[in-house]
């Protein structure tokens, strides 16, 4: 026997479909994938209109429903904004600092979505909301389950830029052993269909300083969330979120 036939494959470490996929896209889980750079042909395109994005909607620490400052910095764009105070978790179509509609999410944010949920298998992804969470070394993300989207159908999209981060990909109960996966700049993270609600999170971020963004790791989490008031009121405290 060569020693070439020692490799992961014959020792029985990979699926059949880890094999198939090519090396750029990891399999997480029957309908997850991590695509490994997908974005860093976007990035020079998609950074001026982050900046944008955030001079009309700067971050800002919200407080979840138990009371806790959250360490991620939360902003948003697109038709609607997830957020959460004392009186719940919800969408809301108004940036509640501002009191006016969240910024338009810039074409380039939807095309990148798109192109990404499409190379992971979901066609007709059409974001409606994207968040964007600002890690400073320190800061981190609770185990939770993204359920405050009004149906489950579409897939979700998540992009990693700036410092690395530890990404904890757990099963669909809390109690369920997490993959800990670690993401870099430019990296894009899909799950959707079986794997839609499954537990996710992130693991305190490392010092250190990103050659483009710095001391930080911004994330741009594209979700197909529904529409308007009525589902404004139904989600008003329901779902799951960290309790950082
Ligand atoms: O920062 C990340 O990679 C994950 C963000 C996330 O889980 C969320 O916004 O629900």
């Amino acid at each position: 026997m060569h020693c070439d036939d020692l490799g992961p494959a014959s020792l029985g470490l990979f699926s059949e479909e880890d094999l198939q996929q090519p090396a750029h896209i990891q399999v997480l889980g029957p309908q997850s994938r991590v695509l490994r750079g997908f974005a860093l042909p976007w990035v020079e395109h998609l950074l001026p209109q982050l900046e944008r994005v955030l001079e009309q909607a700067p971050f800002r620490h919200m407080v979840t429903p138990g009371g806790f400052s959250m360490s991620v910095g939360l902003s948003s764009c697109g038709q609607l904004g997830w957020t959460t105070d004392p009186s719940g978790y919800r969408y809301s179509p108004v940036d509640p600092q501002s009191s006016r509609p969240w910024p338009a999410m810039p074409e380039v944010f939807r095309q990148l979505a798109q192109a990404a949920a499409d190379a992971a298998g979901f066609t007709g992804f059409s974001p409606d909301s994207c968040l964007i969470n600002c890690y400073r070394p320190g800061a981190k993300m609770s185990l939770h389950q993204d359920k405050n989207e009004r149906d489950y159908r579409a897939p979700i999209v998540s992009l990693s830029l700036g410092l690395p981060a530890i990404f904890l990909f757990g099963g669909q109960q809390r109690s369920d052993k997490s993959q800990r996966v670690p993401l870099l700049h430019g990296d894009v993270v899909v799950w959707g269909g079986v794997d839609r609600l499954r537990f996710h999170g992130v693991m305190p971020i490392k010092e250190g300083t990103h050659a483009l963004l710095g001391q930080q790791r911004i994330n741009l989490t594209f979700r197909q969330a529904g529409a308007g008031q009525e589902f404004e009121r139904k989600t008003r405290s329901a779902g799951q979120r960290p309790n950082d």
